[in-house]
């Protein structure tokens, strides 16, 4: 039993009937005040994360109604006061009284962590990483409204930061049961209060696609950006995996999938090959998405190893001198989502976000090695591709190997000699260095001569950079342009990357302000995000905004970096008389203007990459790097007016 109501009933117990509300109130108030004291211990953090949450929080309630059985849809909205809305037609919070004396409604909302666990039935799987409880939502939020329908009544109720306004209330007959909180965060609590449909979108897909049958509607009420979506996908993560798939070439066109159950954990599992080189695995325990992997992934990986192996020696395609493929052979170009439900999940890691579970890794490895070995059975020819493909991997990784240790023995002859184009900085440090990425000689020039030597260096690269989406890491690593970054951030690269030996905390990437500035950027990105993942995951990498105008007028100066602030500056001061200079590229800058606009770190305005949405960020470089060109037209099109703002 939780504490809060543990301590509420011994109070109770003491008054030997005579309920003292008051004196009660004050101890359930404590509760919810500490969330509002130290609500990132409950929700992670106060900044958009922490309060996507809240929804993540309330809508787990509604899935686990859906896991029980009794809510098949769920609604999402963002309305133009800030507040958002969840409905669902699960059973409802029940409005009996519970035996703390209060209706059990009020208990679920106002006392921490009596989510839906309370009342001894529970449910048979609760979400683990979440689940701190609706309660935690309607502390943070300025006001909480909620109204459940259950019974043939309407009930209702309202709070504000977690104090009750409005008590129990029958509001009307009701012909169905369910539940609907509406609340609106409190900016007292958020740095920023308002809704990214675009993550909530990620996320509601997500729990669709995890979730197999269920309705989740998303629905942007507000001004300027009303828009509604619907996911529902009966093929449950065998879609997913289409999805993930959209716009790459299938080695095997079915997805394979099986699922599985042993003692109440249940395995669910879709999976299929693609012609390119990134696995991309999504794992999720109870719908949360196990980022640092866990039992249930390594359960995966032995079976897949073995049994790809098992099959190809079986079948002959491996001839018996060939070597045996190693984990890394029969992931390339895998694309699987692997979802488990487990009924009492421990998460380790550093964000807790790790199956420590022991007994689940040999339930994974069992189901999936029954399954798999069927599959490759019942389709000779799919099989036969997905083993190839993986005997192709392994010649390319001998070859990258042996690539790999002439660059570290070079490296080791050399001495740490740092590649000659590189202008080095004279601070140590690396939190307070950083390295411009600069394109072209010219640039690279001006450059050097107007930074900061003490903490920026600086590095031109040379003609064009490789398109990493298309190459194998031996292809990749024979890139002088590549090594050259490598050698200097210290850091090696994929399996090698190390971040602990980053030479300088800021990567910033200064490339011109047209289109062959914008595709070197996005190689580069691809290239640290494919290879250097955590440089880009742990905001390490910038984009210099290099102005488009420089704007002289009398002796004023002035700078704009887009049309729009151009159009502004100029009905400002007035056209007459303004020369306007239109840079085409970094290299008509010379030093000096370079360091104002762009380099100086008082002044510089600078995108930091932020990758949250692993999902997204993997159909972006695919989109942006694949060879299909009807896609990446299309992405190009629709997302044209924010090409500046690339933030992914
Ligand atoms: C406590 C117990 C039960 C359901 C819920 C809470 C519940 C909470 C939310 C929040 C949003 N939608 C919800 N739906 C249900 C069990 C109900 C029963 O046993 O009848």
């Amino acid at each position: 039993m939780n504490k809060e109501i543990h301590e509420i009933q011994s109070h109770q117990e003491e008054e030997t009937g005579n309920i003292d509300y008051g004196a009660k109130d004050i101890r359930v108030l404590e509760g919810l005040e500490a969330v509002r004291v130290r609500p990132g211990m409950y929700i992670g953090s106060t900044s958009a994360r922490g309060l996507h949450h809240l929804v993540y929080e309330v809508v787990d309630n509604s899935i686990d109604e859906a896991l029980a059985g009794y809510c098949t849809h769920i609604e999402v909205s963002l309305d133009e006061d800030g507040s958002c809305t969840v409905v669902d037609n699960g059973r409802g919070i029940p409005t009996d009284m519970h035996e703390t004396g209060k209706p059990a409604m009020e208990v679920v909302l106002t006392v921490l962590h009596a989510g839906g666990k309370f009342g001894g039935e529970g449910y048979p799987i609760s979400g683990g990483l979440h689940g701190v409880g609706i309660s935690v939502v309607n502390a943070l939020s300025e006001w909480t409204r909620v109204s459940v329908r259950r019974d043939g009544h309407i009930y209702q109720m309202a709070f504000s930061r977690g104090q009750t306004t409005q008590p129990m209330t029958v509001m009307g007959t009701a012909a169905d049961t369910g539940t609907t909180v509406s609340f609106k965060p409190d900016p007292e609590i958020f740095d920023e209060v308002i809704f990214s449909y675009d993550t909530l979108r990620s996320r509601m897909r997500e729990l669709a696609f995890l979730n197999k049958g269920l309705t989740i509607t998303l629905t942007d009420n507000r001004e300027d950006s009303k828009k509604q979506e619907i996911f529902h996908y009966a093929g449950g993560i065998t879609e997913f995996v289409q999805f993930l798939n959209e716009g790459k070439d299938p080695v095997n066109p079915t997805v394979i999938s099986f699922e599985g159950e042993k003692d109440k954990v249940i395995v669910d599992i879709a999976m299929q090959y693609q012609s390119g080189y990134s696995e991309n695995m999504y794992t999720f325990v109870n719908d949360i998405n196990t980022v640092e992997g866990g039992t249930h992934l390594s359960g995966f990986r032995s079976a897949l190893t073995r049994v790809i192996n098992d099959y190809g020696r079986k079948s002959s395609i491996m001839k018996p001198n060939d070597e045996n493929l190693s984990g890394d052979d029969v992931r390339e170009g895998l694309t699987c989502v692997i979802s488990v439900k487990v009924p009492n999940p421990q998460f380790e890691g550093q964000t807790k976000t790790k199956l420590g579970n022991s007994e689940v890794k040999g339930i994974v490895d069992n189901i999936v090695s029954e399954g798999l070995r069927i599959f490759l059975d019942e389709h000779p020819a799919e099989a036969r591709s997905v083993v190839e493909k993986s005997m192709t991997a392994n010649r390319a990784r001998e070859a990258a190997r042996r690539a790999r240790e002439l660059t570290r023995r070079k490296n080791a002859l050399e001495v740490s000699s740092l590649p000659g184009k590189l202008a080095d900085c004279s601070e140590r440090d690396p939190k307070v260095t950083e390295i411009y990425i600069v394109e072209g000689d010219s640039a690279g020039g001006s450059a050097k001569s107007g930074r900061d030597r003490r903490y920026q260096a600086i590095l031109p690269l040379r003609g064009k950079i490789l398109n990493v989406e298309k190459a194998r890491l031996d292809r990749i690593l024979n890139s002088d342009t590549i090594r050259t970054m490598i050698t200097a951030f210290g850091t090696g690269v994929a399996d090698d990357f190390d971040i602990s030996r980053l030479r300088y905390y800021k990567i910033i990437i200064m490339t011109d302000a047209d289109v062959d500035g914008a595709h070197i950027r996005t190689l580069l990105l691809t290239f640290f995000y494919r290879y250097m993942t955590p440089l880009v995951t742990e905001g390490h990498v910038y984009i210099a905004q290099p102005p488009l105008y420089q704007i002289r007028k009398g002796k004023s100066k002035y700078y704009t970096y887009d049309d729009a602030e151009q159009d502004r500056l100029l009905n400002e001061i007035g056209r007459e008389g303004c020369t306007i200079q239109r840079y085409k590229g970094l290299g008509e800058m010379n030093p000096e203007q370079l360091w104002d606009t762009t380099m100086n770190p008082e002044q510089r305005v600078m995108l930091k990459v932020e990758l949250t949405d692993a999902v997204e960020a993997d159909r972006i470089f695919t989109v942006l790097m694949g060879d299909k060109v009807e896609p990446r037209r299309k992405f190009i099109e629709e997302n044209a007016k924010n090409v500046t703002n690339l933030d992914l």
